[in-house]
């Protein structure tokens, strides 16, 4: 049976596709669901996935992905607030604030969402780097301010980006529980 990975991201569900091949088809879904106002990733997908899953139908099994990017240097920022940030500051004026502290030092965190008729389960994922000025034309968001290990996410493919990153880790987890639960 088809996942339907509800979010608006394309760069989401290449990720998605290229870690779950073989595994399941991922179909992209939009479905406009709540995003609670939560400091808590777990919180807001999991709320999401459950409402999306009904509110789809029911039928078929939902993943919701809410993730953020966490500035050490300004107190997590901006976090659980991130798509609001970068549609607003944007991510070249994210790397201006990050580019006049000492610490540049940040976090990518995701949270998956999974919810089907049994019930919902989340799958957490996270890697620190450097904020850098911008660099590379691949990946999406802020992965072209995001170094990790001399290269930013923008630079790496999706299968590069995917063996080290947050979403990738996440996955990783969920496809490791799916395959325990269709055994
Ligand atoms: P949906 O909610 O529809 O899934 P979104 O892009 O709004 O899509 P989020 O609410 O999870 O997703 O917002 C996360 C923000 O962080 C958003 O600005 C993304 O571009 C960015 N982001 C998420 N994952 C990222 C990644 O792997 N690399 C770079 N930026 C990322």
């Amino acid at each position: 049976m088809a996942i339907q990975f509800v979010t608006s991201n394309e760069g989401k569900v290449r990720e998605a596709r290229a870690s779950l091949e073989g595994i399941e088809p991922v179909e992209q879904v939009t479905y406009d669901y709540t995003e609670i106002q939560s400091d808590s990733l777990e919180e807001i997908a999991a709320v999401g996935a459950r409402e999306a899953f009904e509110g789809l139908g029911g039928d078929e099994p939902v993943l919701v992905d809410d993730a953020g990017l966490f500035v050490d240097a300004l107190g997590g920022f901006p976090g659980p607030y991130s798509a609001y940030v970068e549609d607003t500051v944007g991510v070249e004026r994210l790397w201006r604030l990050a580019s006049g502290e000492e610490n540049r030092r940040a976090h990518f965190r995701t949270v998956l969402a999974y919810a089907d008729e049994e019930g919902t389960e989340t799958f957490e994922g996270s890697v620190a780097g450097t904020l850098v000025a911008p660099r590379g034309e691949g990946g999406f968001g802020y992965d072209p301010i995001f170094e990790y290990n001399g290269t930013t996410m923008a630079e790496m493919s999706t299968e590069e980006k995917n063996a080290i990153s947050h979403r990738g880790r996440a996955l990783a987890k969920f496809a490791e529980w799916y395959a325990e639960q269709n055994d």
